[in-house]
Protein backbone atom coordinates (compact mmCIF):
# COMPACT_ATOMS: atom_id res chain seq x y z
CA UNK A 1 0.00 0.00 0.00
CA UNK A 2 1.27 3.37 -0.55
CA UNK A 3 2.90 5.56 2.17
CA UNK A 4 0.22 8.62 2.87
CA UNK A 5 2.41 11.59 2.47
CA UNK A 6 2.73 14.18 5.89
CA UNK A 7 3.77 17.11 3.44
CA UNK A 8 3.13 18.58 0.56
CA UNK A 9 4.95 20.84 -1.32
CA UNK A 10 3.36 23.01 -3.75
CA UNK A 11 6.33 24.61 -6.57
CA UNK A 12 9.09 22.54 -7.35
CA UNK A 13 11.38 25.20 -8.49
CA UNK A 14 14.66 26.06 -7.07
CA UNK A 15 13.53 26.43 -4.01
CA UNK A 16 10.75 23.81 -3.59
CA UNK A 17 12.43 20.63 -5.20
CA UNK A 18 15.87 20.77 -2.63
CA UNK A 19 13.42 21.74 0.41
CA UNK A 20 11.47 18.38 -0.81
CA UNK A 21 14.29 17.01 -1.13
CA UNK A 22 15.41 17.71 2.10
CA UNK A 23 12.41 16.72 4.14
CA UNK A 24 12.13 13.43 2.06
CA UNK A 25 15.79 12.71 3.12
CA UNK A 26 14.68 12.99 6.45
CA UNK A 27 12.39 9.80 5.69
CA UNK A 28 9.13 11.92 5.58
CA UNK A 29 6.89 11.35 2.73
CA UNK A 30 6.57 14.66 0.58
CA UNK A 31 4.43 14.89 -2.31
CA UNK A 32 5.49 17.36 -4.30
CA UNK A 33 3.07 19.15 -6.60
CA UNK A 34 3.93 21.31 -9.66
CA UNK A 35 1.60 22.56 -12.71
CA UNK A 36 4.03 21.56 -15.43
CA UNK A 37 3.60 17.64 -16.08
CA UNK A 38 7.09 17.60 -17.77
CA UNK A 39 8.85 18.86 -14.51
CA UNK A 40 6.67 16.63 -12.36
CA UNK A 41 7.73 13.32 -14.74
CA UNK A 42 11.16 14.41 -14.42
CA UNK A 43 11.25 14.47 -10.65
CA UNK A 44 9.30 11.23 -10.82
CA UNK A 45 11.74 9.30 -12.91
CA UNK A 46 14.39 10.53 -10.22
CA UNK A 47 15.86 13.00 -12.57
CA UNK A 48 16.01 17.14 -12.01
CA UNK A 49 15.18 20.09 -14.01
CA UNK A 50 17.53 22.60 -12.45
CA UNK A 51 21.15 23.17 -12.13
CA UNK A 52 22.11 23.19 -8.53
CA UNK A 53 25.10 21.25 -6.79
CA UNK A 54 24.43 17.72 -4.89
CA UNK A 55 20.05 18.33 -5.72
CA UNK A 56 20.38 15.59 -8.28
CA UNK A 57 21.45 12.56 -5.63
CA UNK A 58 18.91 14.12 -3.51
CA UNK A 59 16.26 13.93 -5.25
CA UNK A 60 17.01 10.32 -7.10
CA UNK A 61 17.84 8.89 -3.73
CA UNK A 62 14.45 10.32 -2.13
CA UNK A 63 12.71 9.24 -5.47
CA UNK A 64 14.28 5.49 -5.32
CA UNK A 65 13.45 5.35 -1.26
CA UNK A 66 10.26 5.65 -2.06
CA UNK A 67 9.88 8.98 0.08
CA UNK A 68 9.16 11.79 -2.87
CA UNK A 69 6.92 11.65 -5.31
CA UNK A 70 5.69 14.36 -7.79
CA UNK A 71 2.21 15.12 -9.12
CA UNK A 72 0.08 18.22 -10.81
CA UNK A 73 -2.61 17.71 -7.91
CA UNK A 74 -2.12 17.98 -4.31
CA UNK A 75 -3.64 15.12 -1.93
CA UNK A 76 -4.59 15.09 1.97
CA UNK A 77 -1.56 15.50 4.37
CA UNK A 78 -0.93 16.98 7.60
CA UNK A 79 1.68 19.87 6.87
CA UNK A 80 1.23 22.29 3.36
CA UNK A 81 4.10 24.46 2.00
CA UNK A 82 3.55 27.01 -0.81
CA UNK A 83 6.81 27.99 -2.80
CA UNK A 84 5.51 29.32 -6.07
CA UNK A 85 6.92 32.40 -8.13
CA UNK A 86 5.99 35.76 -7.01
CA UNK A 87 6.11 37.50 -10.49
CA UNK A 88 5.57 41.41 -11.51
CA UNK A 89 2.41 42.56 -12.75
CA UNK A 90 2.35 46.19 -14.25
CA UNK A 91 5.09 48.21 -13.61
CA UNK A 92 6.91 46.46 -10.60
CA UNK A 93 3.96 45.34 -8.62
CA UNK A 94 3.93 41.94 -6.79
CA UNK A 95 1.48 39.12 -8.14
CA UNK A 96 0.19 37.29 -5.48
CA UNK A 97 -1.75 35.18 -8.10
CA UNK A 98 0.47 31.65 -7.94
CA UNK A 99 0.15 31.74 -4.39
CA UNK A 100 -3.20 32.36 -4.03
CA UNK A 101 -4.15 29.78 -6.80
CA UNK A 102 -1.66 27.06 -4.86
CA UNK A 103 -3.65 28.08 -1.94
CA UNK A 104 -7.27 27.88 -3.43
CA UNK A 105 -5.86 24.08 -4.17
CA UNK A 106 -5.34 22.62 -1.06
CA UNK A 107 -8.17 24.55 0.66
CA UNK A 108 -10.86 21.42 0.45
CA UNK A 109 -8.02 19.11 1.97
CA UNK A 110 -7.12 21.11 4.74
CA UNK A 111 -8.63 19.92 8.30
CA UNK A 112 -8.01 20.64 12.13
CA UNK A 113 -4.35 21.33 13.03
CA UNK A 114 -2.98 21.10 10.21
CA UNK A 115 -0.29 23.69 9.21
CA UNK A 116 -0.28 25.82 5.98
CA UNK A 117 3.08 27.46 5.57
CA UNK A 118 4.10 30.36 2.64
CA UNK A 119 7.60 30.61 1.77
CA UNK A 120 7.06 32.33 -1.90
CA UNK A 121 8.88 36.09 -1.21
CA UNK A 122 5.55 37.68 -0.80
CA UNK A 123 4.20 41.52 -0.21
CA UNK A 124 3.60 42.13 3.19
CA UNK A 125 0.26 41.02 4.59
CA UNK A 126 -0.05 37.92 2.46
CA UNK A 127 -0.14 35.30 4.85
CA UNK A 128 -2.75 37.00 6.75
CA UNK A 129 -4.53 37.45 3.08
CA UNK A 130 -4.30 33.85 2.35
CA UNK A 131 -5.85 32.97 5.95
CA UNK A 132 -8.60 35.47 5.38
CA UNK A 133 -9.35 33.58 2.16
CA UNK A 134 -8.95 30.02 4.01
CA UNK A 135 -11.22 30.92 6.46
CA UNK A 136 -14.05 32.85 4.20
CA UNK A 137 -14.31 29.52 2.46
CA UNK A 138 -13.76 27.25 5.29
CA UNK A 139 -15.53 28.73 8.40
CA UNK A 140 -15.67 26.40 10.43
CA UNK A 141 -11.89 25.67 10.35
CA UNK A 142 -11.73 29.21 11.98
CA UNK A 143 -8.83 29.48 14.73
CA UNK A 144 -8.41 26.01 14.28
CA UNK A 145 -5.10 25.71 11.80
CA UNK A 146 -1.68 26.94 12.29
CA UNK A 147 -1.00 29.14 9.88
CA UNK A 148 2.85 30.64 9.24
CA UNK A 149 5.07 32.52 7.17
CA UNK A 150 8.92 31.40 6.74
CA UNK A 151 11.59 32.51 4.29
CA UNK A 152 14.31 31.04 2.69
CA UNK A 153 17.61 32.57 2.38
CA UNK A 154 19.76 30.18 0.71
CA UNK A 155 22.62 31.15 -1.84
CA UNK A 156 22.32 29.47 -5.66
CA UNK A 157 24.97 27.65 -6.12
CA UNK A 158 25.22 26.21 -2.15
CA UNK A 159 21.84 25.85 -1.60
CA UNK A 160 21.80 22.01 -0.38
CA UNK A 161 24.48 23.11 2.19
CA UNK A 162 21.89 26.41 3.63
CA UNK A 163 19.06 25.09 3.23
CA UNK A 164 20.17 22.94 6.37
CA UNK A 165 22.91 25.28 7.83
CA UNK A 166 21.32 28.53 7.99
CA UNK A 167 19.33 30.33 10.61
CA UNK A 168 15.46 31.15 9.84
CA UNK A 169 12.65 33.56 10.71
CA UNK A 170 9.46 31.97 11.47
CA UNK A 171 5.82 34.01 11.92
CA UNK A 172 3.19 32.57 12.42
CA UNK A 173 -0.33 34.51 12.49
CA UNK A 174 -0.55 33.42 16.62
CA UNK A 175 2.15 31.78 18.34
CA UNK A 176 0.73 28.26 18.26
CA UNK A 177 0.82 28.72 14.48
CA UNK A 178 4.82 30.20 15.04
CA UNK A 179 5.58 26.94 17.64
CA UNK A 180 4.09 24.42 15.29
CA UNK A 181 6.02 25.30 12.33
CA UNK A 182 9.23 25.70 14.30
CA UNK A 183 8.82 22.12 15.35
CA UNK A 184 8.12 21.25 12.04
CA UNK A 185 11.51 23.06 10.37
CA UNK A 186 13.55 21.83 13.73
CA UNK A 187 12.90 18.11 12.29
CA UNK A 188 15.33 19.07 9.28
CA UNK A 189 17.25 22.84 9.60
CA UNK A 190 20.69 22.66 12.11
CA UNK A 191 20.23 26.99 11.95
CA UNK A 192 19.05 29.05 14.63
CA UNK A 193 14.99 28.65 13.94
CA UNK A 194 13.69 32.36 15.62
CA UNK A 195 9.94 33.06 16.09
CA UNK A 196 8.30 36.41 15.04
CA UNK A 197 4.94 37.27 14.00
CA UNK A 198 3.92 36.68 10.00
CA UNK A 199 4.07 40.13 9.07
CA UNK A 200 7.69 40.70 10.34
CA UNK A 201 8.96 37.32 8.54
CA UNK A 202 7.75 38.97 5.31
CA UNK A 203 9.10 41.88 5.45
CA UNK A 204 12.28 40.27 7.36
CA UNK A 205 12.67 38.74 3.52
CA UNK A 206 12.07 42.14 2.09
CA UNK A 207 14.25 43.67 4.35
CA UNK A 208 17.62 41.40 3.57
CA UNK A 209 17.48 41.47 -0.02
CA UNK A 210 16.83 45.50 -0.37
CA UNK A 211 19.76 46.23 2.47
CA UNK A 212 22.22 44.71 0.02
CA UNK A 213 20.90 46.16 -3.26
CA UNK A 214 21.16 49.47 -0.99
CA UNK A 215 25.01 48.61 -0.30
CA UNK A 216 25.43 47.64 -3.98
CA UNK A 217 23.84 50.60 -4.81
CA UNK A 218 26.18 52.83 -2.73
CA UNK A 219 29.27 50.54 -3.83
CA UNK A 220 28.08 51.89 -7.42
CA UNK A 221 27.25 55.43 -7.10
CA UNK A 222 31.20 55.49 -5.68
CA UNK A 223 32.26 54.23 -9.05
CA UNK A 224 30.52 57.18 -10.65
CA UNK A 225 31.74 59.37 -9.12
CA UNK A 226 35.11 58.24 -8.63
CA UNK A 227 35.08 57.78 -12.55
CA UNK A 228 34.27 61.61 -13.16
CA UNK A 229 36.76 62.13 -10.18
CA UNK A 230 40.01 60.86 -11.82
CA UNK A 231 39.98 57.97 -8.78
CA UNK A 232 40.78 54.07 -9.03
CA UNK A 233 37.31 53.22 -6.91
CA UNK A 234 38.72 49.26 -6.03
CA UNK A 235 41.46 50.94 -4.41
CA UNK A 236 39.36 53.84 -2.43
CA UNK A 237 37.24 50.56 -1.22
CA UNK A 238 39.61 49.21 -0.19
CA UNK A 239 41.43 51.70 1.73
CA UNK A 240 37.92 52.99 3.19
CA UNK A 241 37.38 49.34 4.37
CA UNK A 242 40.36 49.62 6.39
CA UNK A 243 38.65 51.28 8.91
CA UNK A 244 36.99 49.37 11.31
CA UNK A 245 33.31 49.74 10.73
CA UNK A 246 33.36 50.50 7.43
CA UNK A 247 32.66 47.66 4.94
CA UNK A 248 31.61 48.87 1.35
CA UNK A 249 30.33 46.32 -0.93
CA UNK A 250 31.97 45.99 -4.75
CA UNK A 251 30.53 48.04 -7.85
CA UNK A 252 30.08 45.83 -10.85
CA UNK A 253 27.56 46.83 -13.92
CA UNK A 254 24.05 46.22 -12.10
CA UNK A 255 22.80 43.95 -9.59
CA UNK A 256 21.08 41.04 -11.23
CA UNK A 257 19.42 37.47 -10.46
CA UNK A 258 15.85 36.82 -9.10
CA UNK A 259 15.84 38.32 -5.81
CA UNK A 260 18.27 41.48 -5.40
CA UNK A 261 17.01 42.92 -8.68
CA UNK A 262 13.16 42.16 -7.25
CA UNK A 263 12.24 42.26 -3.93
CA UNK A 264 12.67 45.73 -3.06
CA UNK A 265 10.25 46.74 -5.29
CA UNK A 266 7.89 44.60 -3.21
CA UNK A 267 8.22 47.47 -0.46
CA UNK A 268 8.54 50.15 -2.85
CA UNK A 269 5.25 49.15 -4.62
CA UNK A 270 3.01 49.35 -1.10
CA UNK A 271 5.41 51.62 0.75
CA UNK A 272 6.71 54.80 -2.27
CA UNK A 273 6.54 57.67 -0.27
CA UNK A 274 8.34 55.95 2.75
CA UNK A 275 10.73 53.82 0.65
CA UNK A 276 12.98 56.84 -0.46
CA UNK A 277 16.16 54.97 -0.52
CA UNK A 278 14.96 51.59 -1.16
CA UNK A 279 13.72 52.96 -4.57
CA UNK A 280 16.58 54.90 -5.29
CA UNK A 281 18.75 52.24 -4.68
CA UNK A 282 17.13 50.24 -7.67
CA UNK A 283 17.19 53.43 -10.33
CA UNK A 284 21.14 53.69 -9.31
CA UNK A 285 21.74 49.72 -9.68
CA UNK A 286 19.38 49.73 -13.13
CA UNK A 287 21.51 53.03 -14.61
CA UNK A 288 24.37 51.41 -13.42
CA UNK A 289 24.03 49.01 -16.01
CA UNK A 290 22.94 51.87 -18.62
CA UNK A 291 25.69 53.50 -17.97
CA UNK A 292 28.23 51.07 -18.93
CA UNK A 293 26.48 50.11 -22.26
CA UNK A 294 27.26 54.25 -22.90
CA UNK A 295 30.70 54.15 -22.12
CA UNK A 296 31.12 51.21 -24.69
CA UNK A 297 29.84 53.20 -26.87
CA UNK A 298 31.81 56.28 -26.14
CA UNK A 299 35.15 53.84 -26.03
CA UNK A 300 34.54 52.28 -29.85
CA UNK A 301 33.85 55.98 -30.93
CA UNK A 302 37.03 57.28 -29.26
CA UNK A 303 39.26 54.25 -30.85
CA UNK A 304 37.72 54.64 -34.50
CA UNK A 305 38.45 58.58 -33.83
CA UNK A 306 42.27 57.51 -33.13
CA UNK A 307 42.74 54.94 -34.83
CA UNK A 308 41.10 55.40 -37.98
CA UNK A 309 39.37 51.73 -38.45
CA UNK A 310 36.23 50.34 -36.28
CA UNK A 311 37.57 48.60 -33.38
CA UNK A 312 37.20 44.22 -32.67
CA UNK A 313 34.97 44.49 -29.07
CA UNK A 314 35.48 41.36 -26.58
CA UNK A 315 32.58 41.33 -24.05
CA UNK A 316 33.22 39.18 -21.58
CA UNK A 317 30.56 37.85 -19.46
CA UNK A 318 26.72 37.14 -19.69
CA UNK A 319 25.88 35.48 -16.49
CA UNK A 320 24.24 37.64 -13.44
CA UNK A 321 27.15 37.42 -11.05
CA UNK A 322 30.50 35.32 -10.93
CA UNK A 323 31.14 31.88 -11.84
CA UNK A 324 28.04 30.74 -12.78
CA UNK A 325 25.63 29.57 -15.69
CA UNK A 326 22.59 31.70 -14.60
CA UNK A 327 21.61 34.20 -17.37
CA UNK A 328 18.68 35.21 -15.46
CA UNK A 329 17.98 39.08 -15.02
CA UNK A 330 21.98 39.71 -16.05
CA UNK A 331 22.91 43.21 -16.42
CA UNK A 332 25.80 41.98 -18.44
CA UNK A 333 23.09 40.05 -20.83
CA UNK A 334 21.21 43.89 -21.48
CA UNK A 335 24.66 45.66 -21.91
CA UNK A 336 25.48 43.00 -24.85
CA UNK A 337 22.20 43.62 -25.74
CA UNK A 338 22.30 47.03 -26.12
CA UNK A 339 25.81 47.13 -27.13
CA UNK A 340 24.30 44.87 -30.32
CA UNK A 341 21.57 46.77 -30.72
CA UNK A 342 23.99 50.22 -31.51
CA UNK A 343 26.52 48.24 -33.46
CA UNK A 344 28.23 49.89 -36.35
CA UNK A 345 30.04 47.41 -38.28
CA UNK A 346 32.85 46.99 -35.43
CA UNK A 347 33.65 42.72 -34.97
CA UNK A 348 32.02 41.51 -31.37
CA UNK A 349 33.43 38.72 -29.48
CA UNK A 350 30.79 37.42 -27.13
CA UNK A 351 32.03 35.54 -24.32
CA UNK A 352 30.59 33.43 -21.15
CA UNK A 353 32.96 30.64 -20.28
CA UNK A 354 30.10 28.83 -18.10
CA UNK A 355 27.59 28.16 -21.07
CA UNK A 356 28.47 26.44 -24.22
CA UNK A 357 26.34 27.62 -26.01
CA UNK A 358 23.19 30.50 -26.71
CA UNK A 359 20.43 30.30 -28.97
CA UNK A 360 20.84 34.69 -29.44
CA UNK A 361 24.64 35.06 -28.99
CA UNK A 362 27.28 33.10 -30.89
CA UNK A 363 29.84 32.65 -27.82
CA UNK A 364 33.82 32.69 -28.04
CA UNK A 365 36.27 31.51 -25.74
CA UNK A 366 37.53 33.72 -23.06
CA UNK A 367 41.33 33.96 -24.77
CA UNK A 368 40.71 33.80 -28.80
CA UNK A 369 37.83 36.97 -27.54
CA UNK A 370 40.64 38.92 -25.76
CA UNK A 371 43.34 37.98 -28.48
CA UNK A 372 41.34 39.09 -31.04
CA UNK A 373 39.75 42.49 -29.22
CA UNK A 374 40.87 46.22 -29.39
CA UNK A 375 38.64 46.41 -26.92
CA UNK A 376 38.37 44.65 -23.59
CA UNK A 377 34.99 45.56 -21.80
CA UNK A 378 34.83 43.01 -18.29
CA UNK A 379 31.44 42.48 -17.41
CA UNK A 380 31.62 39.56 -15.06
CA UNK A 381 34.72 38.90 -12.53
CA UNK A 382 34.38 34.96 -13.52
CA UNK A 383 37.56 33.41 -11.87
CA UNK A 384 38.70 32.30 -15.55
CA UNK A 385 39.35 36.16 -16.67
CA UNK A 386 41.28 36.82 -13.72
CA UNK A 387 44.17 34.90 -14.81
CA UNK A 388 44.20 36.81 -18.06
CA UNK A 389 47.45 38.77 -19.18
CA UNK A 390 46.28 41.60 -20.98
CA UNK A 391 48.69 43.57 -23.65
CA UNK A 392 49.04 47.46 -22.93
CA UNK A 393 47.41 48.15 -26.65
CA UNK A 394 44.29 47.07 -25.68
CA UNK A 395 41.65 49.47 -24.56
CA UNK A 396 40.57 47.54 -21.34
CA UNK A 397 36.75 48.74 -19.46
CA UNK A 398 36.63 47.23 -16.37
CA UNK A 399 33.20 47.44 -14.78
CA UNK A 400 33.63 44.18 -12.09
CA UNK A 401 37.48 45.06 -10.63
CA UNK A 402 38.66 41.82 -12.22
CA UNK A 403 42.07 43.94 -12.91
CA UNK A 404 42.18 45.83 -9.60
CA UNK A 405 45.21 44.20 -8.37
CA UNK A 406 44.51 44.56 -4.76
N1 LIG B 1 26.68 42.23 -6.54
C1 LIG B 1 27.44 43.38 -6.73
N2 LIG B 1 28.33 43.75 -5.77
C2 LIG B 1 28.52 43.01 -4.64
C3 LIG B 1 27.73 41.85 -4.44
C4 LIG B 1 26.81 41.47 -5.41
O1 LIG B 1 27.30 44.08 -7.73
O2 LIG B 1 29.38 43.41 -3.83
C5 LIG B 1 25.69 41.83 -7.56
C6 LIG B 1 25.96 40.46 -8.20
O3 LIG B 1 26.91 40.56 -9.25
C7 LIG B 1 24.57 40.10 -8.70
C8 LIG B 1 23.65 40.70 -7.63
O4 LIG B 1 24.43 41.66 -6.95
O5 LIG B 1 24.29 40.70 -9.94
C9 LIG B 1 23.07 39.69 -6.65
O6 LIG B 1 24.05 38.74 -6.25
P1 LIG B 1 24.22 38.22 -4.75
O7 LIG B 1 25.32 37.23 -4.70
O8 LIG B 1 24.35 39.37 -3.84
O9 LIG B 1 22.80 37.54 -4.38
P2 LIG B 1 21.82 36.41 -5.04
O10 LIG B 1 20.79 37.14 -5.85
O11 LIG B 1 22.55 35.31 -5.68
O12 LIG B 1 21.14 35.82 -3.69
C10 LIG B 1 20.50 36.71 -2.77
C11 LIG B 1 21.01 36.41 -1.35
N3 LIG B 1 20.57 37.49 -0.46
C12 LIG B 1 21.43 38.21 0.31
O13 LIG B 1 22.64 38.05 0.27
C13 LIG B 1 20.84 39.22 1.23
C14 LIG B 1 20.48 35.05 -0.88
O14 LIG B 1 20.85 34.81 0.48
C15 LIG B 1 18.95 34.99 -1.01
O15 LIG B 1 18.43 33.72 -0.62
C16 LIG B 1 18.62 35.19 -2.49
O16 LIG B 1 19.08 36.50 -2.86
C17 LIG B 1 17.10 35.05 -2.62
O17 LIG B 1 16.66 34.00 -3.14
O18 LIG B 1 16.36 35.91 -2.15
Amino acid sequence: MENKPSVIMIGLGYIGLPTAALIAQNKTHVHGVDINPKVVQTINEGKVHIVEPELDEAVANAVKQGYLKADTEPVEANTYLIVVPTPFKGKNEPDISFVEAATKAIIPLLKEDDLYIIESTSPIGTTEKMMSLIYSERPELKGKLNIAYCPERVLPGNVMYELVHNDRVIGGIDSPSTDKAVDFYRQFIKGDLHKTNARTAEMCKLVENSSRDVQIAFANELSLICNKADINVWELINLANKHPRVNILQPGCGVGGHCIAVDPYFIVADYPMESQIIGKAREINNYKSFWCAEKIKAAKLEFELVNGRKPSIALMGLAFKPNIDDLRESPAKYIVQKVLQNANNEEYYIVEPNIDSHKVFKLTNYKEAVEKSDIVVFLVAHREFRELELLNNKVVLDFCGINKKL
